[in-house]
């Protein structure tokens, strides 16, 4: 049984860097514990008669579920002491939550998608919460509205038949798996690799017909048989990014989530600043990449802050003829 508890590895991490103040590495173990605590209510939500909708919607206009609000108020508790966080921002929140106490000394600033793969909530599928850190400058939206290349720290909680902890900290990405008797994330995978290539592909093909005629072509090509190049690819979409994600982390593939003129997503569904960037982030660090097709996902600077983006990502080799596709630079 691997024995590294996830607060044993930030802070032998901490260690490395003699001018830490070791804020980031108790709010990375924030997110460990909120993680833990989302994991027991979702394990519960039938039970408790937390599954359904809570009969709001969010300023993205979805419904939102009961379980998109809890986990969202179990985050911003667990920054509301300690003076780390000056700022958080949430998929669930139309405005930053101030946290008034730290509002001048919080060094760190977070955004989160609280619940990812909503749709698989009430049907008990694979369900994520995403986070990004970044550095508090000039304090309110200022410290939000910036390119991916400038968050410290991100990862991505998965709740799956085990949950899971992956994060980076700009020095590779780590995984860790919940112990659930004794209540610990411990290390199963340091420093992880995404193939350079992969198998499978992750998109709502279901709404092809209002892609980008580049992108339906795209997914043709990945469709054609041609074993050499390890064609047919096959279809691996959950309804939920993280889980999505997590499999091309260590299977390599691609996700992607184009504009769809047919559901008036003219820049897709997913929100840049805390579900693409910190996304980008982990696979950056892991040797893949992300992108509009156009551009790295970490070089978008967001107008506003629940801004979507068209967002792809994974190995290397299929992002790249992603990108050539939707260039118009297609391989004959
Ligand atoms: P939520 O954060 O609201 O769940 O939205 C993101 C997401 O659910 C992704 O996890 C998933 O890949 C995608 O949207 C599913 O969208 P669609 O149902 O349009 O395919």
């Amino acid at each position: 049984m691997p024995s590294v508890t996830l607060d044993r590895f930030i802070l032998e991490n901490e260690h490395a860097h003699p001018g830490a103040t070791g804020e980031l590495s108790e709010l990375l173990m924030r997110f460990g514990v909120a993680g833990k605590r989302i994991a027991r209510e979702l394990a519960v939500a039938g039970l408790a008669k937390e599954l359904g909708t809570a009969g709001t919607t969010n300023v993205s206009g979805e419904q939102q579920k009961k379980l998109d609000l809890l986990a969202n108020e179990i985050l911003l508790e667990a920054f509301d002491y300690g003076g780390l966080v000056s700022t958080a921002a949430s998929e669930e929140m139309e405005e930053p939550y101030i946290y008034t106490r730290n509002a001048e000394k919080g060094r760190y600033a977070i955004l989160f998608d609280p619940m990812d793969g909503s749709s698989n909530i009430d049907v008990n599928g694979t369900l994520g919460t995403i986070f990004s850190v970044r550095r508090r400058q000039l304090g309110g939206d200022a410290d939000l509205l910036r390119s991916g290349r400038e968050q410290v720290a991100a990862g991505y909680i998965l709740f799956g038949p085990a949950t899971l902890f992956v994060y980076t900290s700009c020095e590779g990405v780590h995984l860790f798996t919940l112990e659930p008797s004794i209540g610990e994330f411990l290390l199963t995978k340091r420093s992880v690799r995404m193939p350079a290539r992969g198998k499978g592909y992750a998109a709502n093909e279901g709404r092809s017909a209002g892609w980008p005629a580049s992108v339906r072509a795209f997914t043709e090509w990945l469709k054609e048989k041609d074993p050499e190049m390890g064609r047919p690819y096959s279809t691996r979409y959950s309804g939920s990014l993280v889980a999505d994600f997590h499999r091309i982390l260590l299977e390599g593939g691609i996700y992607y989530y184009p504009p769809d003129s047919s559901t008036g997503k003219s820049r897709g569904k997913l929100r840049l600043l805390y579900e693409c960037h910190p996304l980008a982030l982990v696979a950056d660090q892991a040797g893949g990449r992300a992108s509009t097709g156009l551009e790295a996902i970490l070089d978008v600077v967001p107008e506003s802050l629940h801004a979507r983006v068209p967002f792809a990502i994974g190995s290397m080799a299929e992002v790249a003829l992603y990108e050539r596709f939707v260039r118009n630079e297609a391989p004959s």
